[in-house]
């Protein structure tokens, strides 16, 4: 190697960024910049499948690992959701197979609909 330390500085200045750049876009609260560029009063519903991690009935909150979402440009990843209504949670466990309808709700997403599939 014959680098000149000002090419060696360029380098890790452009792999640092690319880092950078690489753990911002697999952030799940990125999602949450998403849904506020979406039009006002828009109320899309999105439907999924994932693999529940986490259920937590008494802050109405369960975390999913979701397949990809194409239609929010989203990659597949581990998330929380809440629930509309705590009853939607009374059948879940972690490892369960599911599928879920969720709507963007201010900074959360909130599930409308979940079941168990296999
Ligand atoms: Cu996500």
């Amino acid at each position: 190697m014959n680098l000149k330390p000002l090419s060696i500085l360029t380098l890790a200045f452009g792999l640092a960024l690319s880092t950078s750049t690489l753990s911002l876009s697999d952030d799940c609260h990125r999602h949450g910049g998403q849904a506020a560029d979406a039009p006002a009063g828009s109320s899309q519903t999105y439907t999924t499948k994932g693999l529940v991690k986490e259920v937590n009935p008494g802050a109405k909150k369960i975390t999913i690992s979701h397949e990809a979402i194409p239609d929010l440009s989203w990659p597949p990843m581990t998330m929380g959701f809440v629930v509309e209504s705590q009853t939607l949670l009374d059948n879940l466990k972690a490892g369960d197979k599911v599928r879920f309808d969720f709507q963007p709700q201010g900074d959360n997403y909130l599930i409308q609909d979940i079941e168990i599939v296999q």
